[in-house]
């Protein structure tokens, strides 16, 4: 088959909504997307296990800790998944992760971030967790099968975390007036960098028309920014709590709130590695990489060994 005949064979599938598999024939540049996309998922997974991995041993009861060991051990589990997903298209796991740890890999902007207090904990999972959801549930129906599965049990692992965050942000909302200063606070820092999630504009956004062609992205970054303000206002409403916006109000033509303009300035700065904690999120990563570098060793050494066991014992002692 001529590769003109495989590329239209392959669009059809898509737009016939047939999952591509690891096996199928599928165009380098598709290939090449896939794993900048799920890398860079799979790191932010990693990173994102920081700011909130800080305060583990500061979460202010034994019920809170146990809730937020929890999840920031499903973040582990996300990364690995989204790892194992980008083996499946060819791309190598260790290669993946020293572009991370050299800082040529990019990963979630959100995560650049201070966790100064108690309450940002409850921030970060309504509002980045609320964001992550937002996109992911769309990932669900990705094109690439391994990816579109991953996403199904991370969605599911996300709103356990979303609601978990949210529940925080209602006990402080209505506890004592420091603590309901608190939640404002948290909310004023977080508002803006959550809605940089979701990336820069659909005019600026460079891989989106093609990503939406071969179906990875259904919605188009500002199409998933605009849903995400949408259903974050009520809930900020129940909480008694303002977002910082004060172009934010709700259009009746349209149907949708109208909201202010993100700081792409400090978006882009961030991303290029000048964000507040860039610096020391990547020496925490390289700290662990060190750190863990015996568990490697070890499991290298076992899974050698289990191999040399199994040979017959004449061939095992010439080895
Ligand atoms: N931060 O053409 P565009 C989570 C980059 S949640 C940094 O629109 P695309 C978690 C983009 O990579 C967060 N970089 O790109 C939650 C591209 O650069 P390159 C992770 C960003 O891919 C809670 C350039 O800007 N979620 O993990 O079509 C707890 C142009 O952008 C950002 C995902 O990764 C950003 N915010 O659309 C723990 C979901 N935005 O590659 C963990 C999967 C854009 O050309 N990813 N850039 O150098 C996606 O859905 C898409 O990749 C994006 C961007 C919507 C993020």
């Amino acid at each position: 088959m001529t590769s003109l005949n495989l590329e239209a064979l392959f669009q059809s599938k898509i737009d016939e909504e047939i999952k591509i598999e690891p096996k199928d024939w599928m165009p380098d540049a598709y290939r090449k997307t896939l794993i900048r996309q799920i890398s860079q998922h799979a790191h932010s997974e990693i990173v994102g296990m920081l700011p909130e991995g800080n305060w583990i041993t500061r979460a202010p009861s034994l019920r809170r800790k146990l809730i937020l060991l929890a999840k920031v051990q499903d973040e582990a589990g996300h990364g690995l998944y989204l790892y194992s997903a980008a083996e499946t298209l060819g791309a190598n796991r260790d290669d993946l992760v020293q572009q991370l740890l050299a800082g040529k890999a990019k990963y979630s902007s959100i995560f650049n971030y201070p966790t100064l207090n108690w309450a940002d904990l409850g921030a970060i999972g309504w509002l980045v967790d609320g964001a992550a959801i937002m996109n992911q549930v769309m990932l669900t129906r990705t094109s690439y099968g391994p990816y579109a599965r991953a996403m199904v049990r991370i969605c599911k692992e996300e709103s356990f975390h979303q609601r978990q965050g949210y529940e925080i942000m209602i006990a402080m909302a209505n506890g004592s007036p420091e603590q309901k200063a608190m939640a404002q606070d948290s909310l004023n820092r977080w508002w803006w960098p959550s809605l940089m999630m979701f990336g820069p504009h659909d005019s600026e956004s460079t891989h989106s028309d093609q990503a939406m062609k071969w179906k990875i992205k259904r919605k188009s970054n500002d199409e998933l920014r605009q849903q995400f303000v949408d259903v974050t206002v009520p809930q900020a409403e129940y909480l008694g709590l303002t977002i910082p916006d004060t172009k934010l109000r709700w259009n009746e033509a349209r149907g949708h709130y109208d909201f202010g303009e993100i700081d792409w300035e400090e978006f882009w700065s961030v991303v290029k590695g000048n964000g507040p904690c860039n610096k020391q999120r990547l020496k925490a990563r390289i700290k662990a990489y060190e750190d863990g570098a015996w568990v490697r060793e070890a499991a290298v050494a076992h899974a050698a060994k289990k191999e040399q066991d199994k040979l017959p014992e004449s061939s095992a002692k010439a080895a």
